[in-house]
């Protein structure tokens, strides 16, 4: 595409917005079947979260034989992983590969930010501002903005007088930060922190760890990649990407449980979770099948970990500071770790523990909490997101009737399926609120999603409609539904960025789906039902 003139308006089929996972595979998908299709994205490169999360450490929780795309088996036979857990850069690299594999390139547009999103009732099309002033006319929308994209920079007093350098975890600078010689500040203890901290404490001066809420982590165990591993899954590739897209709750192949942490005795209970913390990764939350639905059983999972904490942390108030314990194990995200932990046995390493000595302000020099000054040369913000609705509710979307987006959702997002949303015509979403997206291998989801998109689209082009929305009703029902499965598991017991929790004045709505293999069941369903719920029609 040359250069957008502000004076005319580019015209396409579908516009996509985020040049990720999801925009690339929506591109190459969409632009097979003849669509006038192109990529939008705010980077300088493209990868979206895995170009943006860049920090110290940054790799990926969920084995790298199974966090990438399945829909090519040449691709996936010819990609070659290093690593049990791939890094960031790893990712990127693979990305790139993909791009460059399938000539995406010539239909992304870099540097280019959405604003806005404005649907014409009478013509059935919407209309996308760049920051650049650029307009895009398309009778089709498709949100490809990513669920955890949008950096949540906390309102801390005093932030601005800080004369070092802030980073965010999300927004981290291109080429790297030398820390070497530096007092550092992390603030935050979530997933992004847990990774970079083993990294930053190697090259500070000085590690403080600012901590409001311990997280439960479990060791990664990372390791090379074996000729062997990568032969087994190569060689049986299709059947493993179909159980792990039909069969699992998750996405993701584990070592799946048969019975409850309640059904055995201790000693076995114990080997259990011995075996599963040895072996490494998110397979621990596997052990037992009700360690998410049962109190007492993740009650048994809990306490493991905290033994582990305090077992591996030499000082017993240090280790004790490090144990959440007021909400239940795997209603966070859990963490994956390679050596948290044990970073805190370090001399250059401190923990401001922020329950006991609470944030007062940053100051010029540092930070200050109620019990002292702390010099810091550069302050790391590991702060998260505004997760799962920011990326959409930051662009002015406006749909029929001139309603917004971010209004409709004031009180929670409502969407149906994650997929579209009532009152805003042919805008697509891949991976939104009501879909399973963060709590499934999300590359499982997006793809999922967008082939949804794709056979919708195909089905509207071959009866000549312009125009699909779900009813409220139907849209009512899945928010309802989405919200009684959560209801039947200890998720909503925490205050987690899954319940909006995170953002001060957020509604606290649960908002993925929980179960993968049900979901794509029920989007299935609606499909060969001719888009049951859905209201399809010429024009307005
Ligand atoms: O963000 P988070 P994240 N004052 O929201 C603290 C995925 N991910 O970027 O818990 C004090 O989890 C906040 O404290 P609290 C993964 O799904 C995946 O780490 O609110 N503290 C918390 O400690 C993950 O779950 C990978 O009390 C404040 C931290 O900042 C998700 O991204 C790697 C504060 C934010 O933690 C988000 O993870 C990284 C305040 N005002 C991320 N505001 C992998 O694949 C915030 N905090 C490995």
């Amino acid at each position: 595409m040359t250069a957008p003139d502000p004076a005319h308006p580019v015209s396409l089929d579908i516009a996509i917005v985020g040049a990720g996972f999801a925009g690339l595979y929506a591109l190459h998908k969409l632009r097979k079947h003849g669509y006038r299709v192109h990529v939008f994205d705010a980077g300088d490169d493209i990868g979206g979260t895995w170009y943006w999360n860049r920090y110290p450490g940054a790799r990926c929780d969920i084995e790298s034989m199974q966090y990438s795309y399945s829909w090519d088996e040449q691709l996936q036979q010819d990609w070659q992983w290093t690593e049990r857990f791939a890094t960031q850069p790893e990712i990127l690299r693979y990305i790139h590969h993909v791009a460059d594999r399938f000539d995406l390139s010539r239909d992304i547009t870099l540097n280019t930010r959405i604003t806005a999103a404005i649907f014409d009732e009478a013509a059935n099309t919407w209309t996308l501002t760049t920051d650049a002033g650029v307009r895009i006319v398309a009778p089709y929308a498709i949100m490809a903005t990513g669920v955890l994209s949008a950096p949540l920079v906390p309102n801390l007093a005093g932030l601005d007088d800080f004369k070092g350098a802030i980073y965010h975890t999300a927004n981290w600078p291109k080429d790297g930060v030398d820390f070497a010689g530096l007092r550092v500040g992390v603030f935050g203890t979530g997933s992004s922190a847990i990774q970079a901290i083993p990294e930053i404490a190697k090259q500070a001066r000085h590690l403080h760890v600012f901590q409001r809420t311990p997280n439960f982590s479990v060791p990664a165990r990372n390791q090379p990649l074996t000729p062997d591993t990568i032969a087994q899954w190569k060689s049986n590739y299709p059947e493993l990407r179909r159980y792990a897209r039909e069969d699992t709750g998750s996405g993701t192949i584990y070592d799946f449980p048969t019975r409850s942490a309640k059904d055995v005795d201790e000693a076995t209970r114990n080997a259990e979770f011995e075996a599963r913390w040895a072996k490494g990764g998110a397979n621990f939350m596997h052990a037992y099948n009700d360690l998410v639905i049962d109190e007492e059983s993740n009650r048994f999972a809990a306490d493991f970990v905290r033994r582990k904490i305090r077992e591996t942390v030499k000082d017993p108030a240090l280790a004790d500071a490090l144990c959440p314990t007021d909400y239940p194990i795997f209603a966070k995200r859990i963490c994956v770790d390679s050596d948290y932990y044990d970073t805190f046995n370090r001399p250059n390493v401190t923990l401001v523990n922020l329950k006991k000595t609470p944030f007062d302000r940053v100051t010029e020099t540092g930070l200050r909490t109620s019990a002292s000054d702390i010099a810091l040369d550069a302050l790391v913000l590991a702060t998260g997101f505004d997760a799962m609705t920011g990326a959409l509710t930051r662009i002015d979307i406006r749909g029929i009737g001139g309603q917004s987006l971010k209004d409709k959702w004031s009180e929670g997002p409502r969407a149906y399926l994650g997929v579209m949303s009532a009152g805003f015509p042919n805008l697509f979403m891949v991976t939104g609120p009501g879909s399973p997206s963060v709590l499934s291998n999300v590359i499982v989801s997006i793809e999922q999603h967008v082939d949804w998109i794709t056979d919708c689209l195909l089905h509207l082009r071959s009866i000549g409609a312009q125009r699909i929305e779900p009813t409220t009703g139907v849209e009512n029902s899945w928010v309802r539904h989405v919200n009684d499965v959560a209801s039947a598991t200890l998720l909503p017991k925490a205050a987690s960025w899954y319940m909006g929790a995170n953002i001060p004045g957020k509604a606290r709505v649960f908002m993925p789906y929980i179960g993968l293999a049900n979901f794509r069941r029920k989007c299935n369903e609606v499909a060969a039902n001719g888009y049951e719920g859905f209201r399809i029609g010429q024009s307005n």
